[in-house]
């Protein structure tokens, strides 16, 4: 069939809105319509030619919604008219890293998936019998994709896309980073460094555990009011604290934080997150992702004395068991999705949206079909 994508031909250069040929769902697979889809920081890390792994010519996209049109053998889980939510760390249930309980990182599909193909080893993207390579498993920015069954999570049929989208990266991983990895519990105090779409989500996590103190720090003054309004109690701007931010962070939170969470990718700040922790037993979540080759510092007395290090991937998400309960948070009123759109344009734009993200003037852009 003929689908409407933005295919990435090349490293660095803006996408085309194109029409391309999409193959039918085979056996375990489904035909999903895109109805909406975010924009988020690793389409553009992936779009910039410095993801080692990115693969071109692509249709890039992550963080979709949109309804099931048919199903491919042998599918039970979800069937035509479904509302689902593309997944690009599946959950096979079935995997011994499923069945691990340990992680949410299937890796039922993944050798193909990082390959940019579907689990039987083709594309079903072309342009002119060129083969286009899928994205992250999802491929959100085409109008019709087609996805494994088991990277798909159904959600309830009154979920608005043009919101809901975003659960399906951004809003999970800040507010699973904070649920699922870290498990704070209520009472707790947390620092988040970096308050954008994904550190707002865990200001928002952190408040709905009922952490007692959030300490947001963030260089981009702008970002204070928006993060009072998801729940930061107090804001710290690394560029206004006379001396070391550590020990200043440190004295803030009376011994440090019980948990930290780093939400931008550097290097530095990850071991800042860290060295802010409670002596004994202060965790730091990364979520960001450093530039290829990076590695982190610290001393290992740091670790000897009790503080831990972790990371968290699509904030430790089962997707088809954790997203759904995610969307009816947000239908019941428990997280606010609504204020963190700041901008919704139609799939023709969708280089705009990639311009207002390098300049820091959205939080998120859902583009619609
Ligand atoms: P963003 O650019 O919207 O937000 C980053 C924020 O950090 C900005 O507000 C910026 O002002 C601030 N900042 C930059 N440098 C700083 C510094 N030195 N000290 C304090 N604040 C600083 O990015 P985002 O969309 O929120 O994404 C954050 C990171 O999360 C990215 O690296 C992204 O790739 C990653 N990510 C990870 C996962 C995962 O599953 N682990 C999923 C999605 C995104
Ligand atoms: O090795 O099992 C694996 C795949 C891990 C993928 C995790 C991706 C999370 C970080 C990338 C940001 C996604 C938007
Ligand atoms: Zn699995």
């Amino acid at each position: 069939m003929d689908v409407r994508a933005a295919v990435a031909y090349e490293p660095g250069k803006p996408l085309q809105l194109e029409t391309v040929q999409l193959e039918g769902p085979k056996a375990g697979e489904v035909l999903v319509e895109i109805k909406a889809t975010g924009v988020c920081h690793t389409d553009a890390y992936t779009l910039s030619g410095k993801d080692p792994e990115g693969l071109f010519p692509a249709i890039l996209g992550h963080e979709g919604a949109g309804v099931v049109v048919e199903v491919g053998e042998g599918v039970k889980s979800v069937k035509v008219g479904d509302r689902v939510i593309p997944l690009y760390t599946p959950e096979c249930r079935q995997c011994e890293y499923c069945l691990s309980r340990k992680t949410n990182l299937c890796q039922a599909i993944r050798l193909t998936q990082g390959k940019g193909l579907m689990p039987d080893g083709t594309s079903r993207f072309s342009l002119n019998s060129t083969k286009l390579h899928h994205y992250m498993g999802t491929s959100t920015f085409a109008n019709y994709t087609v996805l494994p069954e088991i990277a798909v999570a159904k959600i309830r049929e009154d979920a608005p896309f043009d919101k809901v989208c975003y659960i399906g990266c951004g809003v999970t991983t800040g507010i699973g980073a904070v649920v699922y990895t870290a498990k704070v519990e209520p009472g707790s105090k947390v620092v988040v460094f970096g308050l954008g779409g994904i550190g707002l989500n865990v200001i928002q996590g952190a408040r709905m555990v009922g952490a007692e103190m959030i300490v947001g720090v963030d260089v981009n003054p702008s970002k204070r009011a928006i993060a009072e309004k998801f729940g930061m109690t107090h804001f710290v701007n690394p560029k206004e604290v006379e001396g070391d931010l550590v020990p200043y962070l440190v004295e803030l939170t009376k011994g440090g934080a019980d948990y930290s969470f780093e939400c931008i990718g550097n290097v530095n700040v990850m071991r800042q997150a860290l060295e802010c922790c409670h002596k004994g037993w202060g965790e730091s979540i990364i979520i960001g992702v450093a530039a290829a080759g990076e590695e982190i510092r610290t001393r290992p007395f740091q670790l000897v004395t009790g503080r831990v290090w972790k990371g968290s991937a699509f904030g430790g998400a089962r997707g088809r068991t954790d997203v759904p309960k995610i969307v009816d948070w947000y239908m019941e009123g428990k997280i606010n999705i609504d204020d963190l759109i700041t901008h919704t344009m139609p799939i023709e734009k969708i280089n705009d949206a990639f311009d207002l993200m390098h300049k820091g003037e959205s939080i998120r852009t859902v583009l619609t079909f």
